[in-house]
């Protein structure tokens, strides 16, 4: 059987984020200038774009590793790094995008309606860009951040208004082929149709899509046949059309009881009750079709159906086919809530982006840090370079790292590690003096025995106090 496309597999890899460069300006006959590094550009995103116009995952079938560019690294005298390419993945309307456990991640429905699959990774700051008053000419950059690599499952479920269900060769494709401008393939052997075909019907100021499904057999809903993989494609469909053979040459089976028999594969499937259906009898062109289409057609009606006669050979019928069509599926569209605009598909965060949690792993003996900022922090530090490593502590510090590892009970000399239990940097903590003196407060003094001192004391007392941890700060040399 010809391989499965409406559920693939899907590799994504955004680009890497460029690394930032550390770089001092140098003109001949010239002192050293300031730091000149520039910035590393951003990796490329993966991104899933809704396109009309493609019907199938086949794509992806055949090449499912994607990957968007990486940003270029940043370079001397101020220059940033080239941002990389954002991977733009068309992909077929209704497409499920699923994590590995089966987890809906996105339901992607209507033109141009757009889903990360994959972040890139933020480029390093330069050391021009980390320069302050008070670290004047940095020697190190920030590392670029790897771009978000990940694998998720596609799933087709075709959006249509309206869906032909029926045994394989009742002439579903066939009906699709006359009624629309779709040329799907159409052969007397059953299961011709693999994946669902799309047509697009205008019926006076009706304009609607209808799609046929592969052909269904008894068992289908317990994976007969095609199975019920194709079953799915009819979820999305506001009008259900049975397709009945009038003319089968198979001496076991009519109409009627075709009928029944796809209804109690969809009963079983689920979910399609409140779905309007109707039937069509095909190939009346056929003088024994139509003396059956003739003995069943009143009790058909009797059971509720709207009936349609028709060949989709002689092309004989057509014209109420269609049009009768387009009038239930403009009640259909009345009735259902008007569709939203184009949706853009956001992924909310895992972590609160300020946020960050101390725990003390007591199997590992080490306290561990947890959070988005001082995660990525890590990605971005050379620990090949001391001073980048002592802009880590101080990132850390200003967040409250510190101090909620104090609180935690942390010593000097304890174990921390930073990031996801399988992947953590550790590192025997040192606590900077930063985090001591405001905690603290000045050695060998107490608060509280202070007497009152005028503001401008005050002030300068304050600012000696900063810069004396600050200058133990500078002293320090962390890990
Ligand atoms: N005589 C006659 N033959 C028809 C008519 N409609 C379809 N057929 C024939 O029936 C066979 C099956 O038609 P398809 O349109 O491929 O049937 P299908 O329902 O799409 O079948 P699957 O894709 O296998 O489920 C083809 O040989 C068609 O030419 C019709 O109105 N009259
Ligand atoms: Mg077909």
């Amino acid at each position: 059987m010809t391989t499965f496309v409406d559920r693939v597999e899907l590799h994504v890899a955004a680009g890497n984020g460029g690394h930032g460069c550390a770089s001092v300006h140098r003109e001949k006959f010239k002192p050293l200038g300031g730091p000149d590094g520039g910035n590393g550009g951003r990796g490329g995103d993966v991104i899933l774009v809704v396109d009309q116009s493609v019907t199938t995952l086949l794509d992806y079938h055949h090449s499912p590793h994607r990957k968007a560019t990486n940003g270029a690294p940043g370079a001397g005298d101020n220059r940033s790094g080239k941002d990389g390419q954002d991977l733009v993945l068309p992909v077929p309307d209704g497409t499920v995008v699923l994590d590995k456990d089966g987890n809906v991640l996105a339901d992607l429905v209507g033109q141009g309606t757009t889903f990360i699959a994959g972040q890139g990774g933020r480029g390093g700051l330069g050391n021009a860009a980390l320069a302050s008053a008070r670290r004047k000419a940095p020697g190190f950059a920030l590392l670029g951040e790897p771009g978000e690599a990940r694998d998720v499952v596609m799933e087709l479920k075709t959006v249509a208004d309206v869906a032909l269900v029926g045994y394989p060769s009742a002439g579903k494709s066939s009906l699709i082929s006359v009624l629309s401008a779709a040329k799907p393939k159409i052969a007397d052997y059953p299961f011709t149709t693999l994946v669902p075909n799309l047509g697009v019907v205008t019926a006076g100021s009706t304009v609607y899509t209808i799609a046929d499904v592969p052909g269904l057999i008894p068992g289908a809903s317990q994976g007969k046949g095609l199975g019920l993989e194709f079953l799915r494609h009819v979820e999305r469909c506001s009008v259900l059309v049975h397709v009945l053979d009038t003319a089968t040459l198979e001496s076991d089976r009519d109409p009627v009881s075709d009928l029944d028999i796809i209804e109690a594969e969809l009963k079983q499937y689920g979910g399609l009750d409140d779905r309007p259906r109707i039937v069509v009898l095909n190939k009346i062109d056929i003088p024994d079709g139509q003396d059956l289409a003739d003995m069943i057609r009143g009790d058909l009606e009797e059971r509720g159906y709207q009936v349609f006669e028709v060949s989709a050979v002689a092309r004989t019928g057509l014209k109420e086919l269609s049009f009768g069509l387009a009038k239930i599926v403009a009640e259909a569209r009345a009735a259902k809530p008007v569709e939203e605009a184009t949706r853009i598909v956001i992924r909310p965060k895992a972590v609160d982006d300020a946020g960050f949690t101390v725990i003390y792993d007591e199997a590992a003996e080490v306290y561990r840090v947890r959070g988005e900022k001082p995660e990525r922090w890590i990605r971005q530090t050379d620990f090949n370079n001391d001073e980048a490593v002592g802009y880590l502590a101080d990132r850390l510090s200003r967040l409250g790292v510190e101090d909620q590892l104090m609180k935690a009970g942390a010593r000097a000399g304890d174990a921390v590690a930073i990031g996801p239990e399988e992947n953590a940097v550790v590192f025997d903590w040192e606590p900077t003096m930063m985090a001591g003196a405001e905690m603290l407060g000045r050695r060998g003094e107490d608060h509280r025995l202070e007497a009152p001192r005028p503001a401008a004391q005050r002030r300068r007392d304050r600012d000696a106090e900063r810069d004396e941890a600050q200058q133990e700060y500078d002293d320090f040399k962390p890990f």
